[in-house]
């Protein structure tokens, strides 16, 4: 039990209990204190960046490749709505999270003090968990209750309001040991059941990844889909949850999907989905799966009970850790039949994944599969929202585990936060953020973060001069009417040279081939801009005439 140390030095103590090593921030007067605990603890790496929508994307992606809580401090109003961003995609995209606001001083709430929110009810909807700490004493027990709130079930994000004056308190007291995921193993007699129904499947499909899916997870789930011949794919932007090079890997759900797949898993008679929440974009609004499934089993493993049973009728609903559950599936040693269908789906997306020559003077296509070949099976890729994106979900191969840090929930402006917090968190590893034109300058300013911190990260902006994704929908709905979609550029390249960048602006294909291999041979910032016709605008081949004949 420490004596005579503010509420703030306890909390900052109480977090490296819980194995924080770093906090991404944007600072606030509201909460020197734990900045002043922070200048002599040297267990946590401090990463001061440039707003608080990239501090809290960074602490999202960060949690993200961890499995425990990414943590950002932001400061109230204006820090916290800034922030408010990162907590939603925390939310939706089932990654642990905590962050921190810097609250009025207790003695000013409720007169609307200097940017007073009331956090817990503007936070309340959008996170797991919200809540102030007003008792010092209390602060181990409110971290490690994040730490585990953050964590459990289907993982998700807290915010916690730390009031000015409460954070200088002085106060006895010492941090809550270290909380751990509960790993809640599956049900044996379930498990049977579980065998027993894939046994009696003719054409089973597995749609796999979130909720906690790991190294671990994703190990034994890929043996157990191998030995069996079961074709294995993944939810929305969880492409890594399968190794790509597995024989048994059935390609992505979401936008622009694979026609067979969808077929596929349309036509399956019993889907095991484990990790997944089968979302509007996993299931394309509810189609490819629809909620009742008539004609299909859904055997549905998930940790949260709340996601079972919800939205989908499951047939056989198993709560557990997904870990526990392929690691059981992969030991089970009775003989269950071994089918066809994953190596014929693996041949199916391997078709799908591979690109051929197009139209375009940039092909992206192409680009996308040289990095296949030359850049390092571990690299990190990372994306905002946007039609650019299509090409790495489409001919990427997500290869290691992490290596996709993609907002399930389609945040523009992730791409680069998520690559300062991937390139931190893996300094050896290479990582690409992927952005369009108008993704990228949502938090491109955070390049100055990556070069604060001398991190090797590289950037591909995807220049159609325009909002590409909306103006495709715009042709679509009303043909030939343009309507603030279209978007005048910076020189993008002169703006990475800025950030102390190596950088090249690129419009052909043999120009782009050339900048990625000049990049890959680089270290620091590097980045490639990239011009695109806007015509050109989708992986599946579409262009913007093309929807305008529809
Ligand atoms: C924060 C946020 N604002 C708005 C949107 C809506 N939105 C989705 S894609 C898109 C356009 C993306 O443009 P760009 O980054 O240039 O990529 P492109 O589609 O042109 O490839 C917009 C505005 C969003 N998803 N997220
Ligand atoms: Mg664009």
């Amino acid at each position: 039990m420490s004596e005579n140390q503010t509420a703030a030095a306890l909390l900052v103590d109480s977090l490296i209990e819980q194995g924080c090593d770093r906090i991404f921030t944007v600072p606030g007067e509201s909460f020197l204190a734990v900045l002043d605990a922070l200048h002599d603890r040297d267990a946590i790496d401090v990463i001061t960046c440039r707003q608080e929508g990239g501090a809290a994307f960074m602490a999202c992606a960060d949690g993200a490749m961890t499995g425990r809580p990414g943590i950002c401090f932001a400061t109230r109003g204006p820090g916290a709505t800034n922030a408010s961003i990162g907590v939603h995609v925390a939310m939706q995209d089932s990654q642990p999270m905590v962050l921190f606001v810097g609250d009025v001083g207790r003695p000013m709430r409720d007169r609307e003090g200097f940017q007073e929110i009331d956090f817990p009810a503007f936070f309340g909807p959008i996170c797991k968990w919200a809540a102030r700490i007003d008792d010092p004493a209390r602060v181990p027990e409110y971290i490690a209750r994040a730490y585990a709130t953050a964590m459990n079930g289907r993982p998700g994000p807290v915010v916690l309001a730390v009031p000015e004056d409460m954070l200088v308190e002085e106060v006895s007291g010492a941090p809550r040991p270290m909380v751990t995921r509960p790993a809640q193993a599956a049900c044996p007699d379930a498990m049977g059941a579980v065998m027993a129904m894939i046994g009696d499947a003719a054409s089973p499909v597995a749609i796999v990844g979130g909720a906690g899916w790991n190294a671990r997870t994703r190990e034994y789930f890929t043996q157990f889909a191998e030995r069996i011949g079961l074709p294995a794919a993944t939810a929305f932007r969880r492409q890594d949850a399968i190794p790509a090079s597995s024989a048994v890997y059935a390609g992505a759900l979401g936008y622009g999907p694979n026609p067979k797949l969808v077929e596929r898993v349309k036509n399956a008679d019993l889907l095991l989905v484990v990790g997944a929440r089968l979302g509007e974009a996993t299931t394309d609004g509810y189609t490819v799966v629809t909620p009742d499934h008539p004609g299909q089993i859904l055997i549905h493993v998930h940790p949260d009970p709340e996601e079972l049973d919800s939205v989908y009728r499951a047939d056989l609903a198993l709560c557990c850790d997904t870990a526990e559950f392929a690691e059981t599936a992969a030991l089970w040693d009775d003989d269950i039949l071994s089918f066809d269908a994953g190596a014929q789906a693996n041949r199916e997306w391997s078709e799908w994944a591979t690109p051929q020559p197009g139209e375009a003077k940039l092909d992206l296509g192409m680009a996308v599969g040289a990095m296949v070949e030359h850049w390092p099976e571990d690299t990190i890729v990372c994306n905002g929202a946007g039609n650019f994106a299509g090409w790495w979900h489409r001919f990427w191969r997500y290869r290691a585990h992490p290596s996709q840090l993609a907002p399930t929930c389609g945040a523009m402006g992730y791409g680069v936060p998520a690559a300062v917090a991937a390139a931190r968190r893996f300094p050896d590893r290479q990582v690409v953020a992927v952005a369009g034109d108008g993704d990228f300058l949502m938090n491109g300013q955070e390049l100055a973060t990556a070069a604060q911190y001398g991190l090797d990260l590289t950037v591909i902006v995807v220049d159609n001069s325009a909002y590409g994704t909306i103006r495709m929908h715009q042709e679509r709905e009303h043909p030939g009417r343009i309507s603030a979609t279209t978007l005048a550029n910076p020189d993008f390249a002169a703006f990475g040279k800025s950030f102390g960048a190596w950088s090249a602006r690129v419009e052909t294909t043999e120009e782009m081939l050339a900048a990625l291999e000049e990049a890959r041979g680089h270290t620091g910032l590097r980045l490639i801009h990239a011009v695109t016709d806007i015509e050109y605008i989708a992986a599946s081949g579409a262009t913007v005439s093309g929807l305008r004949s529809k």
